[in-house]
């Protein structure tokens, strides 16, 4: 009998240009090929071929690909958080991969850099021949970047650098860090390329989660810069908030690419899975499932797209993009666990992705900003009293 594609019932596609749904189709076959075969295992491994995939992901115009000139493509909103639905969808570290490099390191250096820091790291990022990191996270503040220890001094034309960034996405495979500290200015950026002096990368290891991303502790000892390492265009916490903001969008689509991927599996499943002779699919409990899962991800996907037509006409707003990405995380992870019970013991393999989706999601729903803080986001929108901190 006839069936229903779950973003299909909501009619999603005809809120999308051809152009969009090109792009789309176009990230989909790079995943098919060159991802999905060999997701699984790298997720066992706990590896990537990151530089592969980047450059990869950089010939098809992926990196960077919502900033303008420099190499970048200048696509609109909608078309990156497509990209990244799709990226998504074959593992939440490859979305990482794509939104550190061009929402956090390329976007700090697009949005805040010299016109010479622009000309040297932007057009090689977006070919996906240079990579960047982002270090604002430290082992002692995640949630509370203002209270970082990071410090850059001035020492003559010089800088200099101390401190520890923790949890970093390609950290060790960064050409360039994008590194937030403490000066007597308030927070700055600094461009630090891979081999300075007195820094290091260190892999962090046991993760059960994000397993085919690389993520490191980065160690700043007496990191010496010269004046032009520093991105002129940004002080304050504004800077690495303004990096945020676009990644965070990214993970609005992102995550629902995850639980399409999950439900869409579990559909199948259910379909040709067989219990009390009759399929799982067929079941009242099982349908319950399957449409609830199904309106979380329309309304999920309605949310993305509504929100992207939103950061096109510049009318997006920070506390918009904490809603999307607390909805839209929140919904993946239940999405992908329901899914996980449809499939049974099947569900708990590498066999299928709903797995592997599920713990994907727990980092997801982590970094970023944790759900606690974008709940804590919404609440001060709501009542104007910000409850971060005490006092
Ligand atoms: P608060 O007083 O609210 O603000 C300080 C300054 O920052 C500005 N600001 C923003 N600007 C733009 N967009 C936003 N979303 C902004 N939020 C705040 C604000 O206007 C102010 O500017 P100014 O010029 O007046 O100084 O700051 P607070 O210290 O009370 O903190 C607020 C809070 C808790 C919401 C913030 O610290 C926060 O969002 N914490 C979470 C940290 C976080 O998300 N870290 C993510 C690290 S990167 C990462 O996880 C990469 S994962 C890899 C991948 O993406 O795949
Ligand atoms: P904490 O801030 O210590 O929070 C612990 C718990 O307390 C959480 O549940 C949190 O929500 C809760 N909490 C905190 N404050 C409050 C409050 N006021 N009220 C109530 N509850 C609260 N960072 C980068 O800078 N760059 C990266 O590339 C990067 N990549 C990452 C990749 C992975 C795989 C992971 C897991 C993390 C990554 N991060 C990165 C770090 C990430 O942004 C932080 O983990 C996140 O911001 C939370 O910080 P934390 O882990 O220190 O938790």
């Amino acid at each position: 009998s006839m069936s229903t594609h779950p973003a299909a019932l909501f009619g999603i596609d005809d809120l999308l240009t051809d152009e969009e749904r090109e792009i789309r189709q176009a990230v989909r076959r790079l995943c098919d090929r060159e991802v999905r075969p060999h997701v699984a295992e790298w997720f066992e491994q706990g590896q990537i071929p990151a530089r592969d995939l980047a450059r990869q992901l950089g010939e098809l115009g992926v990196l960077g690909m919502h900033l303008d000139g420099y190499g970048c493509a200048g696509l609109g909103a909608v078309s990156y958080g497509l990209a990244c639905l799709e990226l998504e969808a074959a593992d939440s570290g490859l979305r990482s991969l794509v939104s550190v490099q061009g929402s956090l390191a390329m976007y700090a250096i697009w949005a805040y850099g010299s016109e010479e820091q622009k000309r040297e790291w932007l057009p090689a990022m977006a070919a996906g021949e240079r990579i960047g990191c982002f270090g604002l996270t430290e082992p002692d503040f995640g949630s509370d970047p203002a209270g970082m220890r990071s410090r850059a001094k001035r020492d003559g034309n010089d800088w200099v650098l101390d401190g520890t960034k923790m949890w970093i996405t390609n950290g060790s495979v960064a050409d360039v860090a994008v590194v937030w500290a403490r000066t007597d200015d308030g927070i700055r950026g600094f461009l630090v390329p891979a081999g300075t002096p007195g820094f290091t990368a260190r892999d962090i290891p046991h993760k059960l989660s994000l397993r085919a991303s690389v993520t490191s502790e980065l160690v700043l000892d007496g990191v010496r810069l010269p004046a032009d390492a520093l991105l002129p265009g940004a002080t304050g916490l504004a800077g690495p908030m303004g990096c945020l903001n676009e990644a965070r969008f990214g993970i609005i689509f992102g995550a629902m690419g995850a639980a399409l991927d999950c439900l869409e599996t579990a559909l199948a499943y259910a379909r040709e899975r067989e219990v009390f002779a009759r399929p799982l699919a067929s079941y009242q409990l099982t349908q319950e499932k399957l449409a609830d899962m199904a309106l979380e991800l329309g309304k999920g996907l309605l949310l993305a797209v509504h929100l992207g037509r939103r950061k096109e006409a510049g009318t997006l707003t920070p506390e918009q993009v904490s809603a999307g990405k607390l909805n839209n995380t929140r919904e993946a992870i239940q999405v992908a666990r329901t899914c996980r019970t449809i499939l049974g013991a099947s569900g708990v393999t590498l066999e299928y992705p709903v797995m592997r989706h599920a713990n994907n999601l727990e980092s997801v729903l982590t970094y970023e900003g944790t759900a606690e803080i974008h709940t804590l986001v919404v609440g001060r929108a709501l009542t104007g009293i910000a409850a971060f901190r005490h006092g």
